[in-house]
């Protein structure tokens, strides 16, 4: 494995290259998970298919230096030809399932999907009834700390997908996709999120439950897309439910995202924004959204007792944070050092492998309610 920073310059190479190959009137964004978005204006599939072919081959020959010599990664790619009524996240949703496609024929190559309808591309419901009811797709859930007392304040809800093949799917493997699908998720989901989160934020001494949410979720909970956190919020106590929201969420419709962001405030909702630090425009969007949280991207965490920039960017953060009224939340904790450098900086809470690896929701609710803090209050 390469390490963090090499990969993060491998990207921005092929950031770089991409926005340079790109024809008039084409555009490139960077998605999350290493993903970019190319937009071609170009009519014929044939013509896109040459194209596409071109910027990935490109795309591959992107080579940075990493401590060990140079660094190059494979590039799939997934294309689709989108007309003008179909929208951007419908877009994205078939452009992933053809990336899928690209990877599942051995990476490095091209794939494309014409007109294929949706339900096609995700998993048929029947799938996920099956995998919910025999709890291969669950919520597993991670605990995070006041870095001091070293007492859970809530926990964040991970879904993990266990497929008969022994690959483990992560969120960022299918949310985005499922989340999309109403008719496959909407009155799935719920169920599964309640059953996780109802520990944790009911009782004498309740705590909160974090859900990582996309950005067609927040067009709306009046909409297919949201009526599952409609649900979750009409079974779960608002004041207890905080919402991740990832960077892209912020860049899709940024005006619908703050009117809803406000709606869900003021029933008691807490927003937090994932990965922070990040995105190009972290600023920009500190100013433009209210948030109660933010959860510090690992690579900070990791920079820490390096050259002293994570340092000092983490102590202005605190000083910004505090000034703001928003709560800070490190991500990726794996050392002792690392909590304790964090503390020392002002950041309050945290999450990681070190306080705690994510595992089902009633197992954490069951050491929580031991008392017993894992590891962590084992030794100290
Ligand atoms: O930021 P995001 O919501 O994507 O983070 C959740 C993911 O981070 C989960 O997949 C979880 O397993 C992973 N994770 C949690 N703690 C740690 C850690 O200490 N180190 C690393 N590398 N990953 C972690
Ligand atoms: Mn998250």
């Amino acid at each position: 494995m390469q390490d963090y920073d090499t990969g993060d310059r491998l990207l921005k190479a092929v950031a770089d290259t991409l926005r340079r190959a790109i024809p008039e009137g084409g555009a490139v964004e960077r998605l999350e998970s290493g993903r970019f978005l190319v937009w071609l204006p170009l009519t014929g599939m044939e013509e896109a298919r040459s194209a596409a072919e071109r910027l990935r081959a490109l795309a591959a020959g992107s080579v940075v230096e990493g401590p060990r010599g140079s660094v190059s990664r494979p590039v799939s790619a997934g294309l689709v030809v989108t007309d003008a009524g179909e929208g951007r996240a419908r877009a994205i949703l078939r452009a992933d399932a053809a990336l899928l496609r690209a990877k599942r024929r051995g990476g490095n190559r091209l794939a494309a999907v014409g007109s294929l309808p949706i339900p096609m591309l995700a998993p048929p419901r029947a799938e996920i009834e099956e995998a919910i009811a025999t709890r291969a797709l669950v919520y597993h859930v991670q605990p995070i700390l006041n870095l001091a007392s070293r007492r859970p304040v809530g926990v964040e809800a991970l879904l993990r997908w266990n497929r008969p093949d022994g690959e483990v799917l992560g969120p960022a493997g299918f949310m985005d996709t499922l989340d999309r699908i109403p008719e496959a998720g909407s009155d799935l989901f719920p169920d599964m999120a309640v059953e996780a989160a109802t520990p944790f934020v009911t009782g004498s001494t309740p705590i909160y439950t974090t859900f990582n949410v996309t950005g067609t979720v927040l067009d709306g909970l009046e909409k297919p897309e949201g009526r599952w956190l409609a649900e979750l919020l009409e079974r779960l106590p608002p004041q207890q439910v905080v919402l991740e929201i990832v960077e892209t969420a912020v860049v899709v419709c940024p005006d619908t995202t703050v009117a809803m962001i406000e709606s869900l405030r003021a029933r008691g909702v807490r927003i937090a924004l994932d990965d922070f630090g990040t995105g190009l425009s972290s600023l920009e969007r500190l100013r433009r959204f209210p948030v109660d949280l933010l959860k510090i991207d690992r690579t900070f965490v990791k920079g820490l007792g390096g050259s002293g920039r994570e340092e000092a960017i983490l102590a202005s953060l605190a000083a910004l944070a505090q000034g703001l009224d928003i709560d800070l939340v490190a991500e990726g904790i794996e050392t002792e050092e690392q909590a304790r450098q964090l503390m020392g900086i002002g950041i309050r809470y945290g999450q990681g492998f070190h306080l705690g690896r994510p595992a089902r929701a009633s197992d954490w609710a069951a050491r929580i309610a031991e008392g017993a803090f894992g590891p962590v209050s084992a030794h100290r």
